[in-house]
């Protein structure tokens, strides 16, 4: 069995990392989709022809439609997950597979969503702490979506709370921590800062035009992140591997 660098060597290509991500179903509900994208092969479809290093899904999607992109994409399975009909104030994700299924599916990493600040942060630190010991002894790397969420957080993205978030996940023994991009070069680099020996990547948000997401990448990469877990811009994208192929050089290239 492949031990945790072969697993992180193939999500992190050159030490980059551009993982499509496709669990907004569960997170976001069927609103995310139009007639093309409510079928999750034609988003397998473009993990794969993009040369995406990973894909997160849970674990529904993998079991019923993985198997005819065996070998082609990275599987990063996300282990937690909720539904956003229940209000913020709370927010808590709830473990919904094992590291064990994620084994049997052939994941090179697992997914995890922390909401820092939440009043269920100790519940989540808990769930993690017991996944990630796990994931040590099979060799799995960990990903971490280090969301600040909960009626304590005033501003989500605010960087105090987005860099916390980020050196929360190394604290917690990530590998990669996933952050939404702080709106500056200045500071993202303080989130970058913060986690230290923990990649950061950022999500991909809500829709943009071309012009406004790929500044961004651009920004996200200057600040020092390593790559994007990014969705509905690629996905919604009326040409997602057009766009796939402009955010692949930004990633791929020297900053
Ligand atoms: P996008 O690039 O579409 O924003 O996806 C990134 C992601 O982290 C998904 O993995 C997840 O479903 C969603 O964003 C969570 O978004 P929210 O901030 O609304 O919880």
């Amino acid at each position: 069995m492949a031990g945790h660098k072969t697993r992180l060597s193939r999500i992190m290509r050159n030490g980059r990392v551009m993982l499509l991500a496709m669990d907004q179903g569960l997170e976001h509900g069927p609103v995310d989709f139009n007639e093309k994208n409510i079928n999750p092969d034609y988003v397998l479809d473009i993990a794969a022809k993009g040369g995406f290093t990973g894909l997160a899904i849970q674990k529904g999607i993998a079991y019923k439609y993985l198997e005819n992109y065996a070998g082609q994409v990275p599987l990063v399975l996300k282990l937690n997950g909720k539904t956003n009909i229940v209000p913020k104030d709370e927010a808590y994700s709830a473990p919904v597979a094992t590291v064990k299924e994620a084994i049997k599916l052939g994941a090179d990493a697992i997914g995890y969503t922390i909401y820092v600040g939440s009043p269920n942060e100790a519940k989540m630190f808990h769930e993690f702490g017991l996944i990630r010991a796990e994931c040590e002894e099979y060799g799995i790397p960990t990903i971490v979506w280090a969301y600040p969420r909960g009626k304590y957080i005033p501003d989500e993205k605010d960087k105090n709370v987005v860099a916390y978030a980020a050196r929360c996940a190394l604290e917690l023994g990530a590998d990669i921590v996933k952050v939404n991009y702080t709106g500056s070069i200045e500071s993202f680099k303080y989130v970058v800062q913060a986690a230290q020996k923990c990649k950061v990547i950022s999500a991909g948000g809500s829709k943009q035009t071309d012009e406004e997401f790929l500044a961004k990448a651009k920004e996200v990469m200057q600040a020092g992140a390593v790559g994007f877990a990014v969705g509905r811009n690629v996905w919604q994208h009326p040409h997602p591997l057009e766009i796939t192929e402009k955010l692949k050089k930004i990633i791929f290239s020297q900053y």
